[in-house]
């Protein structure tokens, strides 16, 4: 499932250029998607303005359908997906990790969009006991 449609990205050029293109007025795009069941809602806020091919960060924070810190949250699987192209991306890169001191909160890095457009990350996650998915819709500039 998880590398379904997964293409391999050619890292030639990986350093992707500073496009210094401030112009645009990007910023971080932010958002939060429920699971399918309702079960929880994940809220994706990211660490630095998202561009493609270029590794990004985000905070990943879980919180139970009651809107409270889920208190136990495991198996998280963060998949980039885009849907209108039907591909993937590399996610060899990626490293979750929790936020110490919390039980709902994770940084993920090395996030490699691989072009720019409209992404979903897909999650699967199992929360305070219950494993469901939810998806939270990502413009990449
Ligand atoms: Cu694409």
């Amino acid at each position: 499932m998880k590398i379904k449609g997964l293409i391999l990205v050619a890292f030639m050029g990986l350093t992707a250029a500073h496009c210094g293109d401030q112009g645009n007025n990007v910023t971080a795009s932010n958002g939060s998607g429920s699971s399918a069941l309702n079960h929880y809602t994940a809220k994706l806020d990211w660490q630095s303005p998202l561009a493609a091919r270029t590794p990004v960060s985000a905070k990943l924070t879980f919180l139970a359908s009651n809107g409270l810190p889920a208190q136990s949250v495991s198996n998280i699987k963060f998949n980039p997906w885009m849907p209108s192209m039907g591909h993937g991306t590399s996610t060899a890169d990626q490293r979750i990790t929790a936020v110490s001191g919390t039980s709902n909160e994770f940084l993920v890095t090395g996030i490699f969009f691989s072009m720019g457009g409209d992404w979903e990350i897909q999650l699967t996650a199992t929360v305070d006991g219950t494993t469901d998915q939810a998806a939270i819709a990502v413009s990449v500039p």
